[in-house]
C-alpha cells in the first residue's frame, strides 16, 4: 500500500510512502509502550531539527541528533535555522513540563508523515528520546519515492522510560590500559543503547591509571606496567577530564574507582609506606588476586587517600566514587572494616556516594553507600538490611570477561561460561534484593585477557546491549525470542561503527 505524505499542502512534494509497523522493529533496549500508525516520514534533504531554545541542553541534544543523521545518512541537517524556506518536514525536540513526563529521564517521540516531535521534561530525556529516534532510521535511503533519497521513518508513538535509574558498564583500565580514544569509542556506542554509567577501574595490583598531582610516583612509578609485560600507561587529569566531558555530552556519568585495600600493590611500589610491612614490592604483570593490602591502622594512610579522593572527586561533576573494597584476603576482617569505615568518611566528605564491591557491607556503612553485589549473597542480605542500594551485577550472568563458551579466544571462565542467552534471559529483581533496593545493573569487563579495542570489542558486544534491555526495560517487554531478532538487526550499526562484535551462533546475523 502507498500512502501519501503531505497531499493537503500543495507547497510540499507528493511522497508515497511505504506501510510500515513501528511495532515490529529492531529497538534495543525495548520501549515501554509503542503504538504504530502504518505510515512514515520521509527523512531527506528537506528535514530540519527545531528545539526548544530556552530549555537547557535542547538544542546541544538537536546538534547532537544532526551529526549522527550526517554520520548514517551523510544529510546535512539544519538546527534552529531561521527564514529556511526549503524545509519540508521538521524534527522538533520539545521541552514539555507535562506530568506524564516525570518520570526520570522519560521521553514521548511522535512520529507523523509531516513531523517528529519529542517530548521530555529535561534535555536528559531528550537525549534518550533520540537514541530511539537514531535506531528507527533505515540503514539505507529508499531512492524510489521521490527524486532526492529518502529514509522514511516508520510512525506511531511511543512513551518510554527506564526501568532503572543506574545502566552501566564497568571497563578496567588496570590489568590492562585502554587509550582515550578507546574509551570514548566505547563511551559512543553504549550510549546508542542508553546506557548512563561508565565505572573506570583506574588502579589495582598492576597498574594506577589516574594521575595524582601530590603523590606523582603512582602514575611515574605504578602507570609503568601491566599485565603480561605490556607497557600500561595512564590518564593525566586532562585527558580524565576529556573522558568525564565527552560522557556528559552523552548523559553518562563516569564513576571512578580506586580499589583499596587489597588490590593497591602498584600503588605501594610507588610509595611503599602504604603498605606497612617495611618491604618496597615489586611491580606486578601477572594476574593473582588478593595478595596486597594498605596498613589500615596507620595515619598517613589516610592522609594520602584524603589527597586521592579530593582530586579525583574535583574532576568528577558524578555523584559517585568507587573505593573498591574486593578481595581484601590478607587484611584482617577488624582491620577491613575499621578502613571502610574510614574512607567512607572521607569519599562523604568530598561529596560524593561511596560504592564498594559486595564485601563493604560488611563495615558499618551508611544508607546512602551503595554496594555492588558480584558474588555473595549474604552480602547482598547484609546490603539490604542496612538500607544501602544495591548495584546488581552478578558474576555468573553480567561479566562480560567470562568466556562465552570454550572456542572464546579470550576471557575467563572461573563464575560461568556466558553464553548470550544466557547473558540475556535473567532478571535483576531474581535474587531476593527488593526491587526498592535496585539502584540498576552494571556489567563489568575485567581486563586481564584483553589488551586491544578489538578484544574489548569482541567481549562487550553483543552481551552489553543485553545488559541495557536487562537494565531500561521492564520484565513484560523482554523475551527473548523477541530479543534475538532485534539483535541480529543490530549487525549493520555495529559493523558501521567498526565495532569487531562476536557473531555468536544463536543469533541469525543481518
Ligand atoms: C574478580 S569481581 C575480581 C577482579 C578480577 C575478576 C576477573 C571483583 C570485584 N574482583 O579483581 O579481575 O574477578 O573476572
Amino acid at each position: 500500500t502507498l500512502v501519501c505524505i503531505a497531499c493537503t499542502e500543495k507547497k510540499k512534494a507528493h511522497i508515497p510512502m511505504p506501510t510500515t509497523d513501528l511495532s515490529v522493529n529492531s529497538l534495543i533496549p525495548k520501549p515501554l509502550k509503542t503504538i504504530p500508525t502504518n505510515s512514515a516520514f520521509a527523512l531527506d534533504q528537506f528535514t530540519a531539527i527545531y528545539t526548544s531554545k530556552n530549555a537547557t541542553g535542547f538544542e546541544e541534544v538537536g546538534k547532537f541528533l544532526s551529526q549522527k543523521l550526517n554520520d548514517h545518512t551523510k544529510l546535512t541537517i539544519p538546527v534552529n535555522t531561521e527564514g529556511n524556506n526549503t524545509v519540508e518536514r521538521i524534527i522538533y525536540i520539545n521541552q514539555s513540563d507535562s506530568l506524564e513526563l516525570a518520570a526520570p529521564e522519560a521521553y514521548q517521540l511522535y512520529i507523523n508523515q509531516d513531523s517528529i516531535i519529542i517530548n521530555a521534561n529535561n534535555s536528559e530525556g531528550a537525549f534518550r528520546g533520540i537514541q530511539t529516534l537514531r535506531q528507527l532510521i533505515p540503514i539505507q535511503s529508499n531512492d524510489t519515492l521521490a527524486p532526492q533519497q529518502i529514509w522514511p521513518v516508520p510512525s506511531g508513538k511511543i512513551y518510554d522510560n527506564p526501568n532503572f535509574a543506574y545502566r552501566g558498564s564497568m571497563l578496567d583500565v588496570a590489568r590492562h590500559f585502554f587509550s582515550v580514544e578507546d574509551v570514548k569509542k566505547y563511551i559512543d556506542i553504549l550510549a546508542y543503547y542508553k546506557i548512563n554509567v561508565l565505572h573506570l577501574h583506574l588502579s589495582d595490583d598492576q597498574g594506577w591509571r589516574i594521575e595524582i598531582k601530590s603523590w606523582p610516583k603512582l602514575t611515574e612509578i605504578g602507570g609503568q606496567t601491566e599485565v603480561g609485560g605490556e607497557s600500561g600507561g595512564f590518564y593525566t587529569q586532562e585527558e580524565y577530564k576529556e573522558i568525564v566531558a565527552y560522557a556528559a555530552e552523552r548523559y553518562m556519568t563516569i564513576v571512578p574507582e580506586i580499589d583499596m585495600p587489597g588490590h593497591t600493590n602498584a600503588a605501594s611500589v610507588a610509595y611503599p609506606f602504604l603498605n606497612g610491612n617495611g618491604k618496597t614490592p615489586k611491580l606486578y604483570e601477572g594476574t593473582r588476586v588478593g595478595f596486597s593490602t594498605f596498613d589500615t591502622r596507620k595515619d598517613t594512610v589516610y592522609t594520602f587517600i584524603d589527597d586521592v579522593v579530593r582530586e579525583i572527586t574535583a574532576i568528577t561533576p558524578g555523584p559517585y566514587f568507587h573505593v573498591g573494597g574486593d578481595e581484601s584476603h590478607v587484611t584482617k576482617k577488624n582491620d577491613y572494616i575499621y578502613f571502610i569505615n574510614k574512607v567512607e568518611k572521607i569519599v562523604q566528605k568530598h561529596g560524593k556516594r561511596m560504592i564498594g564491591w559486595d564485601e563493604v557491607a560488611i563495615a558499618n556503612v551508611d544508607e546512602t553507600s551503595i554496594s555492588q553485589w558480584w558474588a555473595s549473597e549474604e552480602n547482598a542480605k547484609k546490603a539490604v538490611e542496612k538500607g544501602m542500594k544495591v548495584i546488581v551485577s552478578p558474576a555468573k550472568k553480567a561479566y562480560l570477561d567470562m568466556q562465552y563458551d570454550t572456542l572464546s579466544k579470550f576471557g575467563l571462565h572461573w563464575a560461568a561460561y556466558i553464553p548470550v542467552d544466557t547473558a540475556y534471559t535473567w532478571s535483576p529483581e531474581e535474587y531476593g534484593i527488593p526491587r526498592e533496593n535496585i539502584l540498576g545493573v552494571e556489567a563489568p569487563l575485567w581486563s586481564e585477557t584483553i589488551s586491544t579495542i578489538d578484544e574489548l570489542e569482541y567481549l562487550a558486544f553483543p552481551r552489553i546491549i543485553g545488559y541495557s534491555e536487562l537494565s531500561w526495560s521492564i520484565p513484560d517487554n523482554r523475551n527473548w525470542e523477541d530479543y534475538k531478532v532485534r539483535l541480529a538487526e543490530q549487525a549493520p550499526f555495529l559493523d558501521r561503527m567498526d565495532v569487531k562484535y562476536y557473531r555468536s551462533p544463536l543469533i541469525d546475523w543481518k
